[in-house]
């Protein structure tokens, strides 16, 4: 057998002490003691002549997987491997050590437990004559959920002395896998990668966090992940470099044990730094906000032109993420951010992503002149157009389909159109236009995802007319507006003529949707009852009329020119 190393503190230790404490690997704890008194005694014993702290990690079976030695203060446990379990569940691993002066378990104690994993952390108190004196001992609180957030993260158990530590330690470590089991079977039996906790770092008022959180939550079910608890961190300003202070992350590390969940989603989008330490210190996998949405849009993309598009935006956001170290990158592209069309081409290679985005790039290219075509061909029916846009689930698509009886997908689900699509009115005046339908927007679309987008988005550029949808019904319609104003501005479409439609009347008094509607120079509909349309009909029909007239007006001005 090779000899195992013991870790730590190590010089100047006699090398009787040094051959005691290599034997420890060879002691085997009985399978239902945390530790065998004996053992206790020892450490105590060496603590003592020593005046350092001695600790060993025990695995399930008993046996000592690793001895430290720290200074007189702590234990310093080194870079553990990764466990099998799987890093929602604990390690399997417990740490027993000595406290040269007696003292309880400490801060740190509590740290290693959570960010370990551990099964329980135990301290042996060391008594004025070298003997083990009480033993205190700690496990992770193994409820959940309340959503109450004082649950306490971990369990002291009242201290006794080693010689009569009644224990019984695969009693114990049963009954806390057990109860952390029987909350996690409660919720529905998936897969862990379809489930995570989300983390919101916010300065947010308790309003304006409900329906930010619930907009994520919207965003996870789009991408088919069930948020099962939500951790707030609370700042008066966020602070990119200390985004989450220790004692939250330890929250964070509580939580996704408690509910077996091994990714973070964030509510905002993370600079790859910030990525690389989070993911250091809690293992799990991160994925920040704009990942998110970039694999909803990567599970949707249809078209050629979609796919293309998407994969560009995730090789983008791939590329600056390429200078942290390998293991962060490795769960950065294990992460969900990984499926979708560009899964197979996430290599991690900068070069081979340029490569890549160059050969995406010209197929875009060559896409984009027949779309281009396309345009011209159309632009000389010269058929006005009229293109549907607003937030995301605002009922673009539903609209298009009562207005043109057509049966483009609808989905109560954000972002389930990702390619236009037109259709055809005809006016009860006898003159038709065309309409398209697009993909949606959202507060903070990602550069990325705008960059990708802009050609799909160029053929807004020909629209006679903007149809701005708005979910009058959801409390933040207002932010929601603005949300597409500012994409508008920073597509330079704002100063397309453009109609307020607000949506989804039936959800509200009918007065209450009118006043709004009128406050606004909105017009009010319900895209799923087609008799609330003939207002809208009437307004389009006049705006285009109008629209066409000036133009009509203008050519005739430049003819005569
Ligand atoms: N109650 C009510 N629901 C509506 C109305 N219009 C649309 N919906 C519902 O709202 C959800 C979203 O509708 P979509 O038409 O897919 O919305 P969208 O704006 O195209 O959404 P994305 O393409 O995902 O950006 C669907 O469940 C629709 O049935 C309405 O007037 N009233
Ligand atoms: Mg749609």
């Amino acid at each position: 057998m090779p000899i195992k190393k013991i870790y730590g503190n190590v010089t100047g230790l006699k090398s009787s002490i040094r051959q005691k404490l290599q034997n420890l690997y060879r002691r085997k704890v009985p399978k239902d003691q945390l530790v065998s008194y004996d053992m206790a005694r020892d450490l105590a014993r060496w603590s003592y002549e020593t005046g350092r702290q001695i600790g060993c990690l025990i695995g399930r079976d008993g046996s000592v997987e690793m001895v430290i030695v720290g200074d007189a203060r702590s234990v310093f446990i080194p870079e553990l491997p990764k466990s099998r379990e799987g890093r929602s569940r604990l390690r399997g691993l417990r740490l027993v050590h000595t406290h040269i002066k007696g003292e309880p378990l400490t801060q740190d104690d509590f740290m290693d437990l959570v960010f370990l994993r551990l099964d329980c952390v135990a301290a042996i108190g060391v008594d004025n004559h070298g003997g083990p004196g009480k033993i205190y001992i700690a496990h992770i609180f193994p409820g959940r959920n309340s959503t109450n957030e004082n649950t306490p993260q971990w369990v002291t158990l009242p201290p006794v002395p080693c010689s009569d530590a009644s224990v019984n330690f695969s009693e114990l470590i049963e009954s806390i896998e057990e109860e952390l089991e029987r909350h996690r079977s409660t919720m529905e039996a998936r897969v862990d990668s379809d489930r995570a906790l989300l983390v919101a770092v916010t300065d947010r008022d308790h309003t304006d966090l409900d329906s930010h959180i619930n907009e994520m939550r919207e965003l996870a079910r789009a991408a088919g992940i069930k948020i099962v608890d939500t951790v707030v961190q609370r700042v008066r300003k966020v602070n990119p470099r200390f985004l989450i202070g220790k004692g939250k992350l330890s929250e964070i590390m509580v939580r996704a044990l408690q509910h077996g969940v091994d990714l973070l989603i964030f509510d905002r989008e993370l600079n790859p730094s910030q990525v690389k330490a989070l993911t250091d210190a809690t293992e799990l996998r991160v994925v920040d906000r704009t990942q998110l949405i970039l694999d909803i849009f990567a599970q949707r993309a249809k078209s050629r032109e979609g796919k293309i598009q998407v994969e560009m935006a995730q090789l983008r956001y791939l590329m600056p993420r390429l200078n942290v170290r390998d293991d962060a990158l490795s769960r950065l592209t294990g992460g969900i951010g990984a499926r979708g069309p560009g899964e197979t081409k996430l290599e991690i290679d900068r070069r081979r992503i340029k490569k890549r985005l160059a050969h995406l790039e010209r197929a875009l290219n060559e896409i984009r002149k027949n779309r281009y075509e396309k345009r011209r061909r159309r632009n000389r029916t010269e058929m006005p157009v009229i293109s549907i846009i607003g937030y995301t689930n605002a009922g673009k698509s539903t609209l298009l389909n009562a207005l043109t009886r057509s049966d483009a997908p609808v989905a109560d689900q954000y972002f389930a159109t990702l390619d236009p699509l037109s259709r055809r009115l005809r006016f009860p005046k006898d003159f038709e236009v065309i309409v398209t339908d697009t993909v949606g927007f959202i507060n903070e679309l990602p550069n990325e995802l705008l960059d990708a987008f802009a050609a799909t988005l160029e053929e807004l550029h020909d629209a006679d007319l903007l149809l701005h949808v708005v979910d009058v019904s959801n409390p933040r319609f207002e932010d929601h507006i603005e949300s597409v104003r500012k994409i508008l501005r920073k597509l330079d479409l704002h100063n397309k003529p453009e109609l307020l439609v607000f949506n989804k009347m039936d959800r509200l008094p009918s007065a209450v949707a009118r006043k709004l509607a009128d406050q606004y120079g909105a017009v009010a509909v319900s895209a799923i009852e087609r008799s609330t349309l003939p207002p809208l009909i009437y307004e389009l029909e006049k705006r285009v009329e109008m629209i066409c007239f000036y133009e009509q007006f203008e050519q005739k001005e430049k003819e005569s020119a």
